[in-house]
């Protein structure tokens, strides 16, 4: 199996390049914002819970978003492998999606992060709030708590895949073509 962790802060382009990765390495891509998404929308309780913390830019508790993780790979026997787009988001989501890949004898391949500078985040994020209707794209202040989460609790995430060389970083900012280039040429090594 190929596994994958789409990993930067928030509006580098993880769920953008995610939907070309899936498309030519047939990959089923895990987003964990996208289920998270979709629980607010269907008004359950799990959605509830989450509602207010993502709309402030906090993060989910590990607990959840583990569950719903969990439940896709151990429910999920066809796949070809999977990209992780915005999860694991700290190390104790990387320690649990480890061992829940170890018990279906896998492991991640590689994690590539998408390294875009704080001024270009913050003014894709804001253009996307324009009509994205995300309450969390749509204020600077929230949109720079993210990052400093992003800063604070995810970077050590790199460095855990770090250790076991599984970590590789390309510039994200350019043409969308350009940065799924970069992203191809890590894949292809592997
Ligand atoms: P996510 O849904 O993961 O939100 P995101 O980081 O904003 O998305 P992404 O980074 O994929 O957006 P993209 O760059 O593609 O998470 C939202 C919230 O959910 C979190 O804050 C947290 O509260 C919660 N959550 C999710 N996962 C969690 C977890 N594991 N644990 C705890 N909490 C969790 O796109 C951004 C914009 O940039 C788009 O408009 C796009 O068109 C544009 N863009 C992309 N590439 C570009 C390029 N090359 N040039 C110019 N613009 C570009």
């Amino acid at each position: 199996m190929l596994n994958l962790i789409l990993f930067g802060p928030p509006g580098a382009g993880k769920g953008t390049q995610a939907q070309h990765i899936i498309e030519k390495y047939g990959l089923v891509q895990l987003s964990t914002g996208d289920m998270l998404r979709s629980q607010i929308a269907a008004k359950t309780e799990l959605g509830l819970k989450a509602q207010q913390i993502m709309a402030n830019g906090d993060l989910v508790s590990d607990e959840i978003v583990v569950g719903m993780i969990k439940s896709i790979v151990h429910n999920d026997k066809q796949a070809k492998g999977y990209i992780f787009d915005g999860f694991p988001r700290t190390v104790k989501q990387a320690q649990a999606l480890d061992s829940l890949l170890a018990e279906i004898g896998e492991g991640i391949s590689q994690l590539i992060l998408l390294d875009v500078n704080d001024d270009e985040l913050k003014a894709r994020l804001l253009n996307r709030g324009k009509d994205s209707g995300r309450a969390d794209d749509q204020d600077v202040s929230i949109i720079e708590n993210r990052i400093k989460v992003f800063k604070d609790q995810t970077i050590p995430v790199m460095e855990h895949y770090a250790k076991f060389n599984k970590s590789a970083k390309i510039e994200g900012v350019g043409s969308l073509d350009e940065i799924f280039e970069r992203i191809i040429s890590v894949i292809d090594k592997l």
